[in-house]
């Protein structure tokens, strides 16, 4: 074996070993959850997919399929009239669960977390990551009967 294939052998094993791990880094709308139970996944600073479907009843997935730190934070006055709100953390209202990320990370979803919210009140319910907000990491989850 001359030192070029070796290193093109070298080279593919790194290539390979490097693809095992950005598995996760590698998501798609088609398998937002690597392979895992989950309805919602996530990148780095973004929700896949942004848009939901899901209906009354129904129990939504969420789970972190990143190497960051994610909350799932919903926009309490965008909600639909009589919403339960939700956010990681099970804080009460969107003002709590900010003061808690500044605060404390409180509310933090670590990688690999997941989280779940039931949704019975049909309507769209807009929702930020509040640490990458500003990068737009936002999704809805859109209701119907
Ligand atoms: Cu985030």
């Amino acid at each position: 074996m001359n030192r070029r294939v070796l290193l093109a052998a070298l080279g593919t094993g790194a290539a390979s070993g490097l693809a095992g791990c950005s598995s996760v880094l590698s998501l798609s709308e088609d398998d937002p959850c690597g392979g895992d139970e989950c309805d919602i996944g996530m990148t780095r600073n973004e929700f896949l997919p942004e848009t939901y479907e899901a209906t009354v009843g129904e129990t939504v997935v969420w789970k972190n399929t990143s190497g960051a730190d994610h909350t799932i934070t919903a926009l309490e006055s965008s909600l639909p009239d009589g919403a339960e709100y939700f956010a990681t953390g099970g804080f009460e209202d969107e003002e709590t669960a900010r003061i808690a990320w500044e605060g404390n990370r409180g509310g933090r979803l670590g990688t690999r977390e997941t989280y779940e919210h039931t949704f019975d009140v049909p309507g769209t319910y807009p929702y930020i990551c509040i640490p990458h907000v500003g990068g737009g990491m936002v999704g809805e989850i859109v209701v119907t009967e």
